[in-house]
């Protein structure tokens, strides 16, 4: 079931592009409850949330400088939102359910339309209760297409996830929110997999190139990833082209919300299996999605690719007289917090393990009336991340990108997630363009709902 609604999103995409625009009424996104075989056969369908019936949801496909015009219709028994992740969006449409938007309540619909300035890879979740509402399966693709794409045999989205399942009847551990996940590393899953199967195999012909757009929508499971019998670059990150085409020679990393994209070659032969690997729970390197060789695509392998065209708006300028922000990240099992003010009050550590909650920035736990930092529209930011605790954290910005600021000053490529590892100090910098409400958290979506949330305004 899973591997015909791969194939079916990837002829659903050459569908659209010949079929005529519709003359009336909204394309929707209708969340629901439906079952998917994502465990081995042996095992029963699990009940998941979904977009369209399906998970992860549709690869959405759309022309740089386009719109992406969807109604969320909700058929869920619980109130939801739709957060469009990366896309340099107008605030109103970035689907944080309590700070741009109420959440959409059951039955209800919300009409998201915006323009994408970036072409690249993103993807789209829910924005409410997310640490939930993501784990049951409500993310999916959103590829914005540049008008001068790079010249690939296939262009294949590979949603990585995992699911934290009862393998007794295959339906999702509850609760979400166990206060054992939420205070280490997060919820991580006991089955690993690709666009929505365990075992994600798709047919690629010797020395076929193609570019392989890989999201982690996972919870909160940092993948470690490996190339065989594939050989290629890294061209993107996070959506945003690289200057130039890195060969991937080391493994890949692929924090929670990240996005990497790929210009690879099938450099096994025929009759063999190439394959991502991830670097497995127990120490091994397993396929994570295999692409068994049959045909030959050329006799010899094409030449370097060129770069990605690059985005607007990519530069940072101005980092020596930018305006300087400082946050700790503090909290978690095996910390050092002693507390933090939370609900407008000084709470000591037990106290706020006890309303569920493990972790604060800058002395704060979760979200707050006022902002983090005001920041005037146009002005260029250098925040200071310190992670004063004993896990690794993939900090999301929304509605900007950044670069990391190298200790020699230099800067690094532009993203919107950037994993923050334990006793490291870590800068970002970047140009607060866009107005508006924009959250900053923590990508392992259990330490967002247990205190690792704050929110900047641009005006
Ligand atoms: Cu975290």
């Amino acid at each position: 079931m899973t591997r015909r609604a791969f194939c079916g999103s990837m002829a659903g995409t050459v569908g659209l592009a010949t079929l005529p625009v519709r003359a009336a009424g909204p394309q929707t996104l209708t969340a629901r409850v439906a079952t998917a075989q994502i465990a081995p056969p042996q095992y029963a369908a699990t009940e998941v949330w979904t977009y369209d019936g399906a998970v992860p949801g549709p690869v959405l496909r759309v022309p740089q400088g386009g719109r992406v015009s969807r109604r969320l219709v909700n058929e869920l028994p619980v109130p939801t939102s739709i957060h469009w992740h990366g896309i340099r969006i107008d605030n109103a449409m970035d689907g944080v359910a309590g700070l741009t938007q109420e959440a959409v309540p059951p039955g209800g619909t919300f009409d998201y339309d915006f323009a994408v300035p970036d072409a690249g890879t993103y993807w789209y979740h829910a924005h409410s209760n997310s640490f939930e509402q993501v784990a049951r399966g409500l993310s999916g693709a959103l590829i914005v297409e540049e008008a001068d794409a790079p010249e690939v045999d296939r262009d294949e989205v590979l949603v990585l996830d995992d699911w934290l399942l009862n393998p007794e009847d295959a339906q999702f551990m509850t609760p979400f929110g166990h206060p054992m996940s939420l205070s280490h590393g997060g919820r991580t899953g006991n089955l690993l997999g690709t666009n929505g199967t365990y075992d994600l195999a798709s047919g690629v012909k010797a020395n076929e190139r193609l570019r392989l757009r890989l999201i982690n929508a996972s919870n909160a499971r940092i993948f470690v990833l490996r190339l065989a019998g594939l050989e290629g670059w890294t061209v993107a990150l996070d959506g945003m082209p690289l200057p130039e085409p890195q060969p991937v020679e080391a493994e890949l990393i692929l924090a929670p919300a990240q996005r990497i994209d790929l210009i690879v070659d099938v450099t096994a032969e025929e009759g063999e299996t190439a394959a991502l690997l991830r670097f497995d729970d127990d120490d091994q390197w397993q396929p994570q999605a295999r692409f068994p060789v049959a045909g030959q695509a050329s006799a010899t392998r094409r030449d370097t690719p060129a770069a990605l065209p690059p985005n607007p708006r990519m530069e940072v300028p101005g980092i020596d007289s930018a305006r300087r922000l400082d946050m700790v990240m503090e909290g978690g099992a095996m910390g050092r917090m002693s507390g933090a003010m939370m609900n407008g009050r000084n709470m000591g550590f037990r106290e706020m393990a006890g309303q569920g909650q493990f972790w604060a920035l800058s002395g704060q736990v979760g979200m707050t009336d006022t902002p983090f930092a005001s920041l005037d529209r146009g002005e260029t930011v250098r925040l200071r991340l310190t992670n004063d605790t004993a896990f690794p954290h993939a900090m999301h910005l929304h509605g900007m990108h950044f670069r990391q600021v190298a200790g020699d000053g230099t800067l690094g490529p532009m993203r919107d997630t950037i994993l923050s590892y334990p006793d490291e100090l870590l800068e970002i910098a970047f140009v607060a363009d866009n107005p508006g409400k924009w959250l900053f958290h923590c990508h392992m979506l259990g330490h967002a709902a247990s205190g690792m949330t704050t929110w900047i305004n641009v005006s």
